[in-house]
C-alpha cells in the first residue's frame, strides 16, 4: 500500500522531470523540503505600478462604506476620511489588473515549477494590515479552509510595497507541511480558522522564519505549512496580494469560500494541453488570452489525437485516493454550513456545484482527467456530502 509520503515523493519525482521555467533547482528542492519560498524582487515595477493603482482605487471605493460588505472588510474605526481596509475579497473580480496579474504574470509559471505543468487558479484576496494596529493573523494552515483531493494548492503573497519586520510579514514554520494537519475548530465545535492556543503552544515557534522583503517580493507557502503574521504597529501599511494556485488535478471537496464571479472554475493554464482548456472570463464569448502559453516540453503530448484518459498514467500518481482527514473536514464544513438557510446562500451553493461540475467536465475534455478518475471523484464527493 502507498503511504502519503510515498505518494508525495512520487509526485515530486514526476514534477522534477519537467525542467523549471523560472525557479532554480535549489529553489524548488527547498520548497518541497521546507514548504515555503521567498522570491525577492520577482515582480517587475511595471506590474507593481498597475497593482498599486488598482489598490488605490479599492481604497477610494471603500471610503463610501460605513460597514463591511461581501467585498470590503473594514476595521471598526474605518471612516471616509481615514479609511482602514482590512481585506478586499476576490480582488480579481474588482479590477481587471488583478485578474491580468493572476493570469499573465510569472506566478502561474512559478506554480508550474512547483506543482507540475498544468496549473489552475483557485482564488485571491488582498490583505492590508493597515498602519498602526493592522491585526495579527493567528497560526493556521490553509487547506482546512478549502479541502482538495491533493496537497498541491499553494499561496503566493506579493508585497506591493517594501515590507519590513515591523509591518507584520508572513512567518512560516519550515517543514510543517510534512507534519500534522491541525484542527481549526474551537472546543465548542465552531469554526475558528486558527489553531487553538493549546495546539499553537506546542508549535516549535522558535524556528519560525519571517519573510519580509522589498516591493515586488513574493512569498510562497504550501497549503499545509503552518503560518501566521504579527500585528502591524508601524506607521506604514502592508498591502499583501494573495493568489492561490494548484495543480489542475487538485479538485475541491467543498465550495470555494471565495468564489470568483469573474473567472470561471475552468481558469486553467495548461502547458501540456495548451489552449484546449482556455482561459476565459465568464460572460465573454471567446478566450481572453492566447498569451503566455508556456513552452510545450519536448515530451509533451500535443496531438489532439490524445483522447480523454490518454494521460492518466501521468496523472494517476498525482490523483490521490480521497484523504479520510479531508473528507472528515469536508463533513465538518458541510455541517457548519447547514444552517445557511437564506436563499442567497442556497443559490451560491447551487452555483458552486454547477461550476464544479463544469470544471470537472472541462478537465475530462482537456484529457486532464480520465473517465475512471471522474467517477472516483464523484463518488468521493457524494461520500463527503452524505
Ligand atoms: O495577511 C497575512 O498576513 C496572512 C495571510 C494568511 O495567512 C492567509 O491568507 O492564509
Amino acid at each position: 500500500m502507498l503511504t502519503k509520503n510515498m505518494e508525495a515523493d512520487m509526485l515530486v519525482d514526476e514534477i522534477r522531470r519537467t525542467p523549471a521555467k523560472v525557479l532554480t533547482e535549489e529553489q524548488r528542492e527547498s520548497y518541497w523540503e521546507k514548504g515555503y519560498l521567498l522570491l525577492e524582487r520577482l515582480i517587475p515595477e511595471e506590474w507593481l505600478q498597475r497593482l498599486r493603482a488598482a489598490t488605490d482605487e479599492m481604497v477610494e471605493r471603500s471610503r463610501a462604506l460605513t460597514a463591511s460588505d461581501r467585498v470590503f472588510d473594514l476595521e471598526p474605526d474605518h471612516t471616509a476620511d481615514a479609511p482602514r481596509l482590512r481585506r478586499v475579497t476576490s480582488p480579481v473580480d474588482q479590477h481587471p489588473d488583478y485578474w491580468a496579474y493572476a493570469r499573465d504574470s510569472l506566478l502561474a509559471d512559478v506554480a508550474a515549477d512547483l506543482v507540475g505543468p498544468d496549473v489552475a487558479f483557485h482564488h485571491s484576496k488582498l490583505n492590508f494590515k493597515w498602519a498602526r494596529g493592522g491585526a495579527e493573523v493567528k497560526w493556521h494552515q490553509d487547506i482546512q479552509y478549502w479541502p482538495h483531493t491533493n496537497y498541491t494548492p499553494l499561496t503566493f503573497g506579493t508585497y506591493l510595497y517594501d515590507c519590513g519586520m515591523e509591518q507584520g510579514p508572513l512567518g512560516v514554520l519550515p517543514g510543517s507541511h510534512a507534519g500534522p494537519l491541525y484542527d481549526l475548530y474551537a472546543d465548542d465545535g465552531t469554526w475558528a480558522g486558527a489553531l487553538s492556543d493549546r495546539d499553537a503552544a506546542e508549535l516549535d515557534t522558535e524556528r519560525t522564519v519571517y519573510l519580509p522583503g522589498p516591493a515586488g517580493s513574493v512569498s510562497i507557502h504550501n497549503c499545509r505549512t503552518a503560518h501566521h503574521s504579527a500585528a502591524n504597529d508601524s506607521p506604514l501599511g502592508r498591502p499583501l496580494l494573495l493568489n492561490v494556485y494548484k495543480a489542475a488535478d487538485a479538485l475541491p471537496y467543498t465550495a470555494n469560500p471565495l468564489p470568483s464571479a469573474g473567472c470561471t472554475a475552468t481558469s486553467t493554464r495548461c502547458s501540456r494541453h495548451t489552449r484546449r482548456s482556455p482561459l476565459r472570463r465568464s460572460g465573454s464569448s471567446s478566450p481572453t488570452s492566447t498569451a503566455s502559453p508556456s513552452p510545450t516540453p519536448p515530451s509533451a503530448p500535443t496531438s489532439p489525437a490524445a483522447g480523454p484518459g490518454s494521460h492518466s498514467s501521468r496523472l494517476l500518481p498525482l490523483f490521490r485516493a480521497p484523504d479520510p482527514d479531508l473528507i472528515q473536514e469536508a463533513q465538518h464544513r458541510r455541517n457548519g454550513r447547514s444552517d445557511m438557510a437564506d436563499a442567497d446562500n442556497k443559490n451560491r451553493k447551487e452555483k458552486d456545484l454547477l461550476e464544479r461540475a463544469q470544471a470537472y467536465l472541462s478537465l475530462l475534455s482537456a484529457s486532464l482527467l480520465s473517465a475512471d478518475e471522474l467517477l472516483k471523484l464523484i463518488e468521493a464527493m457524494l461520500r463527503a456530502i452524505h
